[in-house]
């Protein structure tokens, strides 16, 4: 998967940029207890031509910033995307408990409660991604 697939994956009307609400599930997706100023914060830095929204080229520049040349383990990026029912780049306990209807897998309430490292009740992707392995 690729920087641009990420971007896609994100990209929820796909309009070909991220609004506030999609570039905050990015953002929320691969942090921890992200508040709602800090992702206004983040995306005024990130949104250079300051139209609201980012765009792949304001992307690009940021994560290569942010994440570097190393990609986070993306394979389960599409699965985590259709659970998250909300759209908010958090999956939450109801949420994950579709995990066994749509994929068919069995998911273990202890293992669930497990992955959820900060005890916030929701799963980010670094925690979803431990929790399929
Ligand atoms: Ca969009
Ligand atoms: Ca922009
Ligand atoms: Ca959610």
């Amino acid at each position: 998967m690729s920087l641009r697939d990420l971007f896609n994956a994100f990209d929820t009307d796909g309009n070909g940029t991220l609004d506030r609400a999609e570039f905050g599930a990015l953002l929320r997706a691969f942090s921890t207890d992200l508040d709602e100023p800090s992702v206004l914060a983040i995306m005024a830095d990130v949104d250079r031509d300051r139209n609201g929204c980012v765009d792949f080229a304001e992307f690009e520049a940021v994560a290569a910033k942010h994440i570097g040349a190393e990609l986070p383990d993306l394979r389960y990026l599409a699965d985590f995307r259709a659970l998250d029912a909300d759209r908010n780049g958090l999956l939450s306990q109801s949420e994950a408990a579709e995990l066994a209807s749509r994929l068919g897998r069995a998911v273990d309430p202890n293992r669930l409660a497990a992955a959820d490292k900060n005890g916030d009740g929701n799963l980010n992707y670094p925690e979803f991604v431990q929790l399929m392995q």
